[in-house]
């Protein structure tokens, strides 16, 4: 008898979930310099001048921006590395990261 015949078969559905994203906030201080703010966003999110002012703006007047949203190493790895920019300026500018809805 082949042993093929009457083998048991099992389907395996796979299933792949997106990865969750995470924003990247910009954080409202009373000293960082704006175009110190503009030249972080330019330099770690690569964002051009005019949407570097604009996020630098926003943040300005509502206390916060979203910067721009990646995976949670992504995110978090960028947030740090902008954040240690600014201290090692000595300015208390922050970036912090939250999971999207
Ligand atoms: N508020 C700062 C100032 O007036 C500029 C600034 C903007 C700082 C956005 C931080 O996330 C920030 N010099």
């Amino acid at each position: 008898m082949p042993e093929t015949i009457n083998t048991p078969r099992v389907q395996l559905e796979l299933k792949v979930e997106r990865p969750r994203l995470y924003k990247v906030m910009l954080v409202n201080d009373d000293f960082t310099p704006r175009e110190f703010v503009v030249r972080v966003l330019k330099a770690e999110f690569q964002l051009d001048e005019g949407q570097a002012s604009r996020v630098m703006m926003t943040a300005h007047q509502r206390g916060v921006c979203v910067v721009a949203v990646f995976t949670q190493e992504v995110a978090e790895t960028k947030a740090t590395t902008a954040t240690d920019m600014a201290r090692s300026k000595g300015y208390p500018l922050l970036f912090t990261t939250e999971p999207e809805e």
